[in-house]
């Protein structure tokens, strides 16, 4: 069938002759741009509902939110199927998988000829970042996905405004996206920084097909950043109000260890007579830029959330579940036969019955087929929802310029090893140590859930280039940063011998971030440590937290036997980069050793 051809609302000669090209190649039966309008929401919503792929929820309880289930093999980011094209191997670094861009280019046109056949293709303008800011990127995703389409309307700001900004001769990121009937023989997540293109076949998956999230904001924002002097990074953003005064932090973890929890934080009932309001701006992805008074500013470059279902209740994460509510899609959750949704540790009672995420059916107590409880949702199952619904979301969320940080927090999952939080010395030891964050395999990517491996600054997915320039650039940008913010570690995660959490987490972790901002005014009591500043047994405000003896201790401990092996850790790491390392990163690590080889001694 021909394509109809609807006149293109874009005079820009770079769209219209991509747009060409990958009609030609895809061969849709019909085209659609993307106005953004609510109408158009509509129509979109009902062809999802008539293809399959959206089921209304009830519209009393849920307003406005549909249910979505994805391939079995279709549930989380593919990091072994996702590449860096850059034309030389050395310029996407050991870290990453990398193509070689013409072989690339050919394997993905072999998925994506005529992939389209049968299928409308929407084309999406959309801003990542606030229409218009200085901090924004313009991209451009083709896609043959409705639930794409749906999607990316919450997770960024899209449509008419977009294609008036971008202007006849305005640039873009490409990005191009088939399902192709979401095969993981078909898969492929492909970035070409040097093109400033993106190509991604054979998924539907959030962070595989949402182009603009981790593929533009992180990779080849990444690499954009680099070269433009500001960091993109895969950190939350919050601001912590007290006495009329608001100060922000970003926080770097890797995915699914509660970076929308902390975002959306509920001061604890003990500090609840200090009057601390928290104020989300983020929850995911930071654009960091020098501002003209010489403090680092940042924007959230999205608009809505990508949140992890199972664990998010009312204990948790409040703001999330009031977020959820109305205007959000729910993907790979159980679905209530009475058009309700539920996980594992979840929001109130399950329904009396309903569907798993993978299509078994389901009631309270069933168990698989190893007798454990059959679960309704996948752990990787997510809820997409505007970021406005949020009841603590900033005030200054959109704001074109950003909020000035005070402090960059770094952060993994370890059981052992790293205390409850550390400062560290200087920028150069803060980037020393984001290089050297690790943590255990959550589920938010495929692999062996569990497993530690070295993330450093939670981007070790998300790096569109050779890590090792990525440090350089960060150590770079120390000198570029008159009033620099100060860098900490935290680690919420640490257990005691029996394998239990030795710290609450969630709320609590405001008394981290209390004493965090201490330090940043210059009090808040400390003991220097090998590692860092690490704050003395009483420096944490404790009112009303009752702690099993000890834990206080064993929270804060440093271990120089401990840190003496996490050393050899970041040894290994570092020789993965030869000597494209910087010698400021070398110097960093034996000064490090020097410390605790002195601790030990005495
Ligand atoms: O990669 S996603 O954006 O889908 C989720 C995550 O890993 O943070
Ligand atoms: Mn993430």
């Amino acid at each position: 069938m021909a394509p109809s051809q609807p006149i293109a609302p874009t005079k820009n000669s770079k769209l219209l002759a991509w747009v060409k090209e990958i009609e030609t190649l895809c061969q849709p039966d019909q085209i659609c741009w993307i106005d953004g309008s609510e109408a158009e929401k509509r129509r979109l919503e009902k062809r999802g509902i008539a293809r399959g792929q959206m089921i209304p929820l009830d519209p009393e309880k849920l307003p406005g939110c549909f249910y979505s289930r994805s391939n079995r093999s279709d549930v989380a980011r593919t990091e072994n199927l996702t590449f860096i094209c850059t034309r030389k191997k050395e310029d996407a670094g050991p870290t990453n998988n990398w193509m070689d861009p013409r072989e690339a280019y050919a394997k993905s046109e072999e998925v994506l000829k005529g992939a389209m056949k049968g299928h409308t293709m929407y084309i999406v303008p959309f801003s990542m970042g606030p229409v218009g800011s200085p901090f924004s990127k313009i991209g451009v995703e083709i896609t043959d996905s409705i639930y794409v389409v749906l999607n990316m309307r919450i997770m960024a700001r899209i449509g008419r405004k977009v294609l008036d900004l971008l202007g006849d001769d305005g640039d873009f990121t490409k990005c191009l996206h088939s399902k192709a009937e979401c095969d993981i023989s078909h898969r492929m997540i492909l970035h070409f920084p040097e093109d400033n293109a993106i190509v991604s076949t054979g998924s539907a998956y959030g962070g595989n097909a949402l182009l603009g999230k981790k593929c533009l904001a992180l990779r080849i924002g990444s690499w954009h950043a680099r070269q433009e002097n500001w960091l993109a990074e895969h950190m939350l953003i919050l601001g912590i109000e007290k006495d009329g005064q608001t100060r922000y932090v970003t926080a770097a973890f890797p995915s699914a260890c509660g970076k929308t929890n902390l975002a959306m934080l509920i001061p604890p009932e003990g500090l609840k007579h200090k009057g601390y309001k928290i104020w989300t701006v983020g929850d995911d992805i930071a654009w960091l830029r020098v501002g003209a008074d010489g403090r680092l500013w940042a924007v959230n470059p999205e608009a809505g959330f990508f949140g992890v279902a199972p664990g998010t209740n009312s204990r948790t994460n409040p703001n999330a579940i009031k977020t959820i509510q109305k205007n959000t899609i729910f993907t790979n959750v159980l679905l209530g036969d009475d058009l309700t949704v539920w996980w594992e540790d979840g929001e109130g009672a399950p329904p009396a019955s309903g569907t798993t995420w993978d299509g078994k059916p389901w009631k309270p107590g069933f168990s698989d087929e190893n007798g454990k409880p059959l679960l309704g949702a996948h752990p990787n199952s997510r809820f997409t929802a505007p970021a406005g619904q949020c009841p603590t979301i900033s005030p200054k969320w959109e704001d074109p310029q950003g909020v000035p940080i005070s402090a960059i927090i770094f952060g993994g999952r370890r059981e052992r090893v790293a205390p409850l939080v550390f400062e560290t010395f200087d920028w150069d030891h803060g980037v020393y140590v984001g290089a050297t964050v690790a943590s255990e395999r959550t589920a938010a990517a495929e692999g062996k859930v569990g497993e530690v491996r070295r993330d450093p600054m939670a981007m070790l997915p998300f790096c569109g280039y050779n890590m090792a320039d990525y440090f350089a650039h960060w150590l770079q940008m120390g000198a570029r940063i008159p009033k620099p913010p100060k860098i900490f570690h935290v680690n919420w995660f640490r257990k005691d011998e029996k394998g239990k959490f030795l710290w609450p987490g969630y709320g609590e972790n405001l008394r981290v971030l209390e004493w965090i901002l201490s330090r940043c005014e210059g009090d808040g009591k400390a003991a220097k440590t090998p590692i860092g500043f690490v704050p003395t047994k009483d420096a944490l405000d404790t009112t009303g937290l009752s702690l099993p003896a000890g834990a206080m201790e064993k929270l804060l401990e440093v271990r120089a036997e401990d840190w003496a092996s996490e050393l050899d850790g970041h040894k290994a790491f570092f020789e993965k980069f030869g000597p494209r390392l910087s010698q400021r990163m070398w110097k960093q690590y034996e000064a490090l050793k020097d410390r605790l080889k002195t601790a030990v001694a005495a």
